[in-house]
């Protein structure tokens, strides 16, 4: 799962990157945290209680456990995750975030960082815009003050950029495909298509819903070999709306107030995607102060507390401060991390699968508890999942076992989110 954080220069991504992949200090088993400068994981709690609180309760009732503990320092969590941690039953997940730099006014021809920029995107599931709701600076960055720029305006250049580039491929060899088009018919415009954009991730299925709204757009359109411009770029922004579904992080909040934003929240949710208010800011500063171990916080969470650590040496101004930052994070939309997880259960519809060895306890071959929790797409099959784990687990699977029912499920059968499943394949 890649999402990439994009935006005009000067809205705050890098602040909101680096607010987001801040490690937190229980998680030491990670074999990344930066990858590279640019490229971190955010650390997203499920929003399902972990399966590992159904096994305690079962262990429980069957005389194997002790109720927990008030003392307990995992809160009641028996998994023992790969990757990531498990307090309490919330469990968390890695999210790969990209700040793609970059952005500015002619990007699709070339400006600024230009195609790098655009090719960085192609490799993401969904894509974040930090928009400066507080307007205070200019489509380049630079400051104009307080208002002086429409929130709805920077995300229609974005997306007009984003369309003007799919279309700029699409214009390139369009000539020659156009003869093909009237040698050949109408097959060979969706190969002329799909063969250009491919690369960035489309499928047949995004072309024809393309090729489909020309046809209802432009009903007075002749045959594809006499389309121009505006057909294109009706492929192009229907293509858009599949491969690069936005969500917005309303950024800078806390310097002005939800009108300005509420054009643009409407705008995004009839496209499906999400509008939460952030302080990229506030945030940071929390996450800062719970990386140095100040305070105990866990990823998402509006509310904290000071460690032994935090009373020796925060003073009074400091502690207000981060209460008062703390504020930001109880509006409606629960802040970055709130976002991210709309985006990513809510958007892009990701369930959770765990894979086990042991279909009756749960465990992998070294008696590791739930050992891993696996996003996958909505409709993922069991064999989906085994290639999820690892290709040649899908490439030998002979049939999964479900954790709960102990029923056999075949490689088609859909799962269902937070499903346990025993794999069997050959090795
Ligand atoms: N008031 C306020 N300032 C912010 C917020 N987020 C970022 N900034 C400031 O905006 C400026 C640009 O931030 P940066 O992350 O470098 O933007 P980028 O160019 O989009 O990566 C910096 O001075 C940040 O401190 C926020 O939520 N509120
Ligand atoms: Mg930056």
């Amino acid at each position: 799962m890649r999402i990439g954080l994009v935006g005009k220069p000067n809205v705050g991504k890098s602040t909101t990157f680096s607010a987001m992949t801040q490690t937190p200090v229980d998680i030491a088993n990670y074999p990344f945290t930066t990858i590279e400068p640019n490229v971190g994981v955010a650390w997203l709690p499920i929003p399902s209680v972990c399966a590992c609180s159904e096994l305690r309760q079962r262990r429980e009732e069957a005389g194997r456990l002790e109720p927990t503990n008030e003392n307990d320092p995992r809160e009641g969590s028996i998994c023992e995750p790969n990757s990531g941690s498990c307090f309490g039953h919330r469990r968390l997940v890695p999210i790969t975030l990209v700040d793609v730099a970059g952005l500015v006014p002619g990007a699709h021809e070339g400006k600024g960082r230009g195609n790098q920029f655009l090719s960085d995107l192609a490799r993401c599931d969904a894509l974040i815009q930090v928009v400066d709701v507080s307007g205070s600076t200019d489509l380049d960055g630079n400051p104009v003050g307080a208002g002086g720029s429409e929130p709805m305006e920077e995300h229609r250049f974005l997306v007009d950029e984003i369309e003007a580039w799919i279309a700029g491929i699409l214009r390139g060899g369009w000539d020659r495909a156009a003869r093909r088009v009237q040698a050949e018919g109408e097959k060979a415009l969706l190969e002329y298509v799909l063969a250009q954009l491919t690369g960035i991730g489309a499928t047949e299925t995004h072309i024809n819903a393309g090729l489909a709204a020309v046809r209802t757009q432009h009903p007075d359109s002749e045959s594809a070999s006499q389309w121009g411009d505006s057909e294109l770029m009706t492929i192009s922004s229907e293509i858009r709306k599949e491969l690069f579904p936005f969500s917005i992080a309303a950024n800078k909040a806390d310097l002005t107030s939800s009108e300005a934003w509420s054009e643009l929240a409407q705008a995004i949710s009839r496209e499906g995607g999400v509008l939460v208010p952030t302080s990229a800011e506030a945030e940071l500063a929390l996450s800062r102060a719970s990386a140095a171990g100040m305070i105990e916080r866990r990823p998402g969470d509006s509310r904290f507390e000071i460690t032994p650590k935090g009373e020796e040496s925060l003073n009074e101004q400091q502690r207000n401060a981060l209460h008062s930052i703390s504020e930001s994070l109880t509006w409606e939309g629960g802040g970055l991390f709130g976002l991210l997880s709309e985006v990513v259960f809510g958007t892009l519809s990701r369930k959770l699968a765990y894979p086990v060895q042991d279909e009756s306890h749960w465990v992998d071959g070294d008696g590791n508890i739930l050992p891993d929790a696996i996003l996958v797409p909505e409709g993922a099959t069991a064999k989906g999942l085994a290639y999820a784990v690892h290709s040649d687990l899908g490439d030998g699977f002979i049939r999964a076992i479900d954790g709960r029912t102990g029923r056999v499920i075949g490689a088609d059968h859909e799962l269902n989110d937070n499903d346990v499943i025993k794999i069997v394949a050959k090795t």
